[in-house]
């Protein structure tokens, strides 16, 4: 039998105990130590995952330990270090999103790890979700043509800071906790941006970041793709965690809505819908059901990669395209000016 990838775990935070769920969904690997800095917090995920060791210190875990890999869930500002860290000792990393706090960290950590020798990976989820791999599907059949334009929407009231309280601090908040997810999925189903445009607000007086972005791209096939997301949106049905999208191609169309119906329009065939529901993990949160279903698909996906059987899709290499993409919004917005990516 093929020997089990042994990993560990930076960061014991609320996003940690559903990710570790994830990975024991999967054969192949082994979680056999836990790291968090702060207090106790190690040592409770320990026990709640039924782990033996636990550590404060990450050096201190990788000195000791025998590892694979490690899965860094720690806060978006110790990801650098940490990612630097585990390189250093020549364990292959795999690092939530965002990667890191600008583009040049970001470039650096994927040629740190490329120099170590080590694969990178982030934790891009939510190209994995079924209604998105569907949608990818039928563009690839050819069911509406050549798509021209297309709509990916995410805008919400659901309180997201009660849970992740930390995201209220961010100077940059929504496109690089939400938008990051969606120019990816924008990425995965149009391919590269030749000039992005975005423009945000803060409507939320008590956060510290934007939590109103709207974001026009040319893809370099000439498609136009807008990008809208928002949590300060109180709407008739609310839609968190789902992606609702509309893509119109030259013989017809496709749109995800709420609750992961997919209706698909062909010239001269009329339309047809049908849903799209993704699989329920009896661990995850129903308010995050989507997302966590789609954690598990992520992980089987980097650990192909890790494995050498198949492409882990959301490299690092990969990743700076789409961290690109969020942090040209930023500039896009704060100096209202169309910017060109020079990664894509
Ligand atoms: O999936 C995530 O990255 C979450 C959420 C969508 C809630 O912002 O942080």
């Amino acid at each position: 039998m093929e020997e089990k990838l042994k990993f560990a775990v930076l960061g014991t935070g609320f996003w940690s105990d559903f990710q570790i769920k994830g990975w024991q969904e999967i054969e192949g690997v082994e979680l056999v130590a836990l790291c968090d800095p702060e207090g106790d917090k190690a040592e409770e995920s320990a026990k709640r995952h039924g782990i033996n060791r636990f550590y404060q210190d990450a050096s201190a875990l990788l000195e000791n330990e025998t590892l694979d890999f490690v899965d860094i869930i720690s806060s978006i500002p110790s990801h650098a270090q940490l990612v630097r860290l585990a390189a250093k000792k020549g364990v292959h990393v795999i690092c939530q999103k965002p990667m890191a706090e600008d583009f040049q960290t970001c470039k650096e950590l994927v040629e740190v790890c490329q120099k170590a020798g080590v694969q990178f990976f982030i934790h891009e989820n939510a190209r994995f979700q079924l209604p998105i791999r569907a949608c990818k599907d039928l563009i690839q059949n050819g069911e509406i043509g050549q798509p021209f334009k297309a709509r990916l929407t995410f805008c919400s009231g659901f309180p997201v800071f009660e849970n992740q309280p930390s995201l209220a601090n961010l100077d940059q908040f929504i496109i690089s906790d939400l938008g990051v997810h969606l120019l990816d999925t924008a990425r995965f189903l149009f391919g590269e941006v030749e000039q992005i445009y975005c423009q945000t607000q803060k409507v939320n007086p008590k956060i510290k970041g934007e939590d109103v972005a709207n974001i026009l791209m040319r893809m370099q096939n000439g498609i136009d793709c807008f990008v809208e997301m928002s949590y300060a949106s109180y709407l008739e049905k609310e839609s968190f965690p789902q992606t609702l999208m509309l893509i119109e191609g030259d013989t017809g169309s496709m749109r995800l809505d709420h609750n992961h119906l997919l209706t698909l329009t062909q010239k001269g065939k009329g339309s047809s819908s049908w849903k799209v529901d993704p699989p329920v993990y009896a661990w995850a949160d129903p308010d995050y059901a989507l997302i966590h279903s789609s954690i598990v698909a992520c992980n089987l996906n980097i650990l192909s990669g890790l494995q050498g059987k198949g492409i882990g899709e959301t490299s690092g290499a990969d990743n700076l395209k789409t961290m690109e993409l969020v942090f040209l919004s930023y500039d896009s917005a704060q100096h209202n000016q169309v910017m060109k990516p020079k990664h894509g």
